[in-house]
């Protein structure tokens, strides 16, 4: 179904180019996943049930309506999620050329895989330098994040996080 649409993401922690994404995907599909994928190849910050309930938070807080699901998926291909809820689409952002390279060999063999196409969406310039892995790295360094954060996350790093 191309009305249903999913964003897939590491979301370690969710930032502002995340929801900004968020945002344009709700307003032009039915149904949005908002999925919360394990990626083998990067170290997590955060557990997984930690990104939902930040994920949850920053979605509510923020002005985005419609339908939209968080969930999370470790049980092997993206694409068996999108097919299990009948999403025909994937929805990545586009940071730079580099995003570009890594994500085109991924969307066309998801699409041998399913036949689930995947969207590139622009982001707003004003988030489009600001990078989980960015985030990650001032704060652990003790900086201030929350230029670069969702309020519930900005809350969470500066406060949550020593309990983790
Ligand atoms: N502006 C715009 N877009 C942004 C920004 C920003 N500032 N920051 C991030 N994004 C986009 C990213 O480009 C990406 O599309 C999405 O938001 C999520 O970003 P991250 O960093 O949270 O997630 P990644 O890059 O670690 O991606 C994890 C995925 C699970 C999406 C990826 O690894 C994937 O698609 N894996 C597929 C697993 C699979 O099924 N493999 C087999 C077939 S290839």
């Amino acid at each position: 179904n191309s009305r249903i649409a999913v964003v897939p993401g590491s979301f370690d922690p969710p930032t502002l180019g995340h929801l900004d994404v968020i945002r344009r995907a709700a307003s032009l599909y039915d149904q949005l996943h908002v999925l919360v994928v394990h990626n083998p190849g990067k170290e997590a910050m955060l557990p997984i049930a930690q990104r939902l309930t930040l994920l949850e938070q920053s979605i509510a807080e923020s002005d985005i309506d419609g339908d939209v699901v968080v969930a999370s998926w470790s049980m092997g291909l993206l694409v068996d999620y999108a097919t299990d809820v009948d999403a025909g689409v994937l929805v990545k952002g586009i940071r730079s050329q580099v995003d570009v390279a890594y994500e085109t060999p991924m969307a066309i063999v998801n699409r041998h895989l399913a036949h689930v196409e995947t969207v590139f969406l622009l982001p707003d310039p004003a988030h489009a330098l600001v990078s989980s892995s960015l985030v990650r790295q001032v704060a652990s360094l003790g900086g201030d994040v929350s230029p670069f954060v969702p309020a519930a996350v900005a809350r969470f790093l500066d406060t949550g996080s020593r309990d983790l």
